[in-house]
């Protein structure tokens, strides 16, 4: 007989709730549960849960390399959860605690997220100053770069009462699928929609205004609608007053802070700002216009704007354009949920100052992800490679393929040969996981439990708090990576602030205060509003100065410096993802593969003339770092001499990988996110 059970996937960032259909074990099907907060529709990827659960290609047992690194055949010899177990303690012992990294996947693209604050844990606990993370280049800029003017994150959009939302390089079409529901409900209400993107797809094709910039110039744009809204009265100056520093001299002593931003923005009246981001004049005028007679104002970016080599500036440009607006933190504009009262697991409070002193990067960049322990890639290859500034030995890894995933950087191979010892849980061996010493099989989503408190689209759904079920068993002797780190903690002597390894009580230690148990959870599998959630937060302070940014880099207000131009590489490159695809995930699950069977590069059709090449060549995209191939399509939905291209491939036979052509070095300054749009580029046809 078959059961329908309640869950939510967990594959991305949008935690659709769902209803799995079971028999004897066996996932048979998902369909969306319109009755859940984030319920209203799912995407192919959930469709494809039982071609995951029964993948052929999934890890079964823990591997243990028996071949030199570096050879194409690890030699993986299956061995038993205890010997793997002992095996990483007596490893990570060896190498001592600040010489050993852990590295996580993205929470927002995979369903590490239930692990995650564990996993944090592990590693502070452990005494790690260093955690490998996605950060800098996904969620940075949104929930701790807008600190920077506000003290705390972007916050989410009243969607519920907004008049004009301002998307700004994020997609949540193909991206989060509630997310982009609650935008479509307000724009039937009579919202207006303005968004920002080199690629109108989506959402932006119902959106009142597309501004179609040049990948990379969203500071340009940015600083030119505050010249704008400044200069045609449409900045709310009592909103400014009550809440920022806009009247308050600035610091340097020459006028108010309001004053110097007039100054600076002015730097960008529309003929400058057009001739750069390639909005045309009367479009930046329209953006400007609605953006200062439509309020409340809510704004949401994500990524578009982040992974770029000036994204601090970018982000906190965006940031004052929206503070000017007068809507921040107003009814109708970004507010931030208060969510389930929660204890802390993650233990970030109980890293000794010494051993934070040591995080790679943070004397580089203090007011970015190092501060809280996350590290790039980058940094973290020099410590093994070059041992500067000191050697790492260890590396655990909870999923994450950051060969593919990160830009290219110089030492990659060199650390990866050279590191004592790489264990990684995973659900399949990947271009990272082959250069383990020890490989452990991870329980997908589908297949373990997991809580999430808080699906965030709009107040109601951020009280929502659900235990999701396993519904299909784990191939072979695959666990969860929250039971991987409790046996780990065990094997590592640290078993009393892990529960005495009970994960259920350390699930109703972390629920206390929300008022729930998981014993209500499982009896709820719906899940269930929290009774208790946090404190609203008060207003905040608006910084249009940032005191903090002038210290590192001697300038309290955004700026930002044109790219050089380059004339073998005169188009631009950026991209941006798929809905059939997470980062590198999925290559092989066929009925995602069927949607999206090779890695595209949509060329502007101004692009495509200047090349000769028709919609379904072969082409070569060739930036200083590399070339990748691509088949062509051509879109009349990109901004001129824009390039939007695939990411996520890898082949050992072809070069499909972008980041493989990209510069690992080039990266912002603050929050050390990678350049990987904006890039300058030329394409040719291939034979
Ligand atoms: N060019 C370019 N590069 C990008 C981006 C871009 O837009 N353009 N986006 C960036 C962004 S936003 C991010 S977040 C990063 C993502 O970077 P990563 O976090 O490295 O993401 P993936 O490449 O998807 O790799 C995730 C891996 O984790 C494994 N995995 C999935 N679920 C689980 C699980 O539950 N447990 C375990 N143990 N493993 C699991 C998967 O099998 C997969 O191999 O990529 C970044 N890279
Ligand atoms: N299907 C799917 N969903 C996902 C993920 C996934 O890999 N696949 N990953 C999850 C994760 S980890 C994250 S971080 C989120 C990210 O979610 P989003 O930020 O929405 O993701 P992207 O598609 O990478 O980028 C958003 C938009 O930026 C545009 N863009 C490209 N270059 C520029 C530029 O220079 N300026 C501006 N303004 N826009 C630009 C792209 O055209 C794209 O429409 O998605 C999450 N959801
Ligand atoms: S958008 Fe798709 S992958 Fe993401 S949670 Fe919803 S159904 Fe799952
Ligand atoms: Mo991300």
């Amino acid at each position: 007989m078959a059961e329908i059970l309640p869950t939510y996937c967990a594959l991305c960032i949008s935690r659709c709730g769902c209803l799995a259909t079971v028999e004897d074990g066996r996932l048979l099907g998902i369909a969306p549960d319109p009755a859940h907060p984030t319920g209203r529709a799912i995407c192919i990827k959930a469709r494809t849960a039982p071609e995951q659960v029964n993948h052929p290609a999934r890890l079964r047992t823990p591997l243990r390399r028996t071949r030199p690194k570096g050879d194409a055949d690890p030699g993986w010899q299956p061995i038993g959860w205890d010997e793997a177990l002992a095996l990483c303690a007596q490893r990570l012992r060896a190498a001592g605690p600040s010489a050993t990294a852990f590295a996580v996947a993205t929470p927002s693209g995979t369903a590490i997220a239930d692990a995650f604050g564990w996993i944090h844990r592990l590693a502070h606990l452990w005494g790690s100053p260093n955690l490998v993370f996605a950060t800098e280049n996904c969620n940075w800029h949104r929930d701790f770069g807008p600190a920077l003017t506000w003290g705390r994150g972007l916050g989410m959009p009243d969607y519920a009462h907004t008049a004009c939302i301002l998307l700004w390089g994020s997609n949540p079409a193909a991206t989060w699928l509630a997310h982009a529901e609650r935008i479509r409900a307000a724009q039937q209400r009579g919202a207006r929609l303005i968004v920002v993107d080199p690629r109108r797809s989506g959402l932006a094709n119902g959106a009142d205004l597309w501004l179609p910039l040049r990948p990379g110039s969203d500071g340009a744009l940015a600083l030119g609608l505050i010249h704008l809204l400044l200069e045609t009265g449409g900045a709310d100056l009592d909103f400014l007053r009550t809440y920022s520093d806009a009247f308050a001299p600035a610091p340097d002593g020459r006028g108010s802070v309001l004053e110097r931003l007039a100054e600076r923005a002015a730097q960008w009246p529309p003929a400058r700002v057009a001739a750069i981001t390639g909005v045309d004049e009367a479009t930046l005028r329209e953006a400007a216009a609605l953006l200062g007679a439509t309020r409340p104002v809510s704004l949401y970016t994500w990524t578009g704007s982040c992974q770029q080599a000036q994204a601090t500036d970018a982000t906190r440009a965006i940031n004052l354009l929206y503070a000017l607006t007068g809507s921040l933190g107003q009814p109708g504009g970004n507010r931030w949920l208060p969510g389930p009262r929660l204890n802390d697991i993650a233990a970030f409070d109980r890293v000794a100052p010494e051993t934070r002193a040591r995080t790679l990067g943070l004397a580089e960049r203090p007011l970015g992800p190092p501060a809280r322990g996350w590290i790039t890639t980058r940094d973290l290859f020099r410590a093994i490679a070059r041992e500067e500034p000191y050697p790492v030995r260890a590396l655990f890894a909870f999923g994450g393929n950051f060969m593919v995933s990160k830009p290219a950087t110089r030492d990659a191979e060199a650390a990866l040969a050279r590191l004592d010892f790489f264990a990684q849980s995973e659900l399949f061996e990947t271009p990272s996981a082959r250069w383990a010493d020890l490989l452990l099989p991870a329980a997908s989503c589908w297949e373990r439990e997991g809580l999430q408190a808080g699906f965030m689209v709009d107040a109601a759904a951020d009280a929502h708090v659900q235990l999701r079920p396993a519904v299909a068993r784990p191939p072979g002797e695959a666990r969860g990576d929250t039971a991987i780190v409790f046996a780990l903690a065990r094997a590592l002597g640290l078993d009393a602030d892990f529960f005495g390894g009970d994960e259920m009580a350390a699930l109703d230690h972390q629920l206390a205060p929300s008022g729930l148990d998981t014993a209500a959870l499982r009896a709820a599998p719906r899940g269930l509003p929290a009774p208790h959630l946090n404190a609203p937060p008060p207003m905040p302070r608006i910084a249009l100065w940032s005191e903090a940014l002038a210290r590192q880099t001697g300038d309290g207000l955004p700026c930002w410096t044109p790219p050089e131009t380059d004339p073998a590489r005169p188009f631009t490159l950026t991209c941006g993802k798929v809905v059939a695809y997470c980062h590198s995930q999925f290559r092989q699950i066929d009925g995602l593969r069927r949607r999206q069977p090779e890695p595209l590069a949509e060329l502007a059709p101004d692009v495509a003339a200047a090349r000769g090449i028709a919609a379904g060549d072969r082409v070569a995209v060739h930036t200083a770092g590399g070339a990748v191939h691509y088949r062509a399509e051509i879109s009349e939905r990109l901004a001129a001499g824009t390039v939007w291209a695939h990411y996520g491939w890898s082949s050992e036979t072809a070069p499909v990988d972008y980041n493989a052509a990209m510069d690992g070095e080039c990266f912002d300054r603050v929050s050390g996110s990678n350049a990987l749009r904006g890039i300058a580029c030329d394409v040719v046809r291939l034979a």
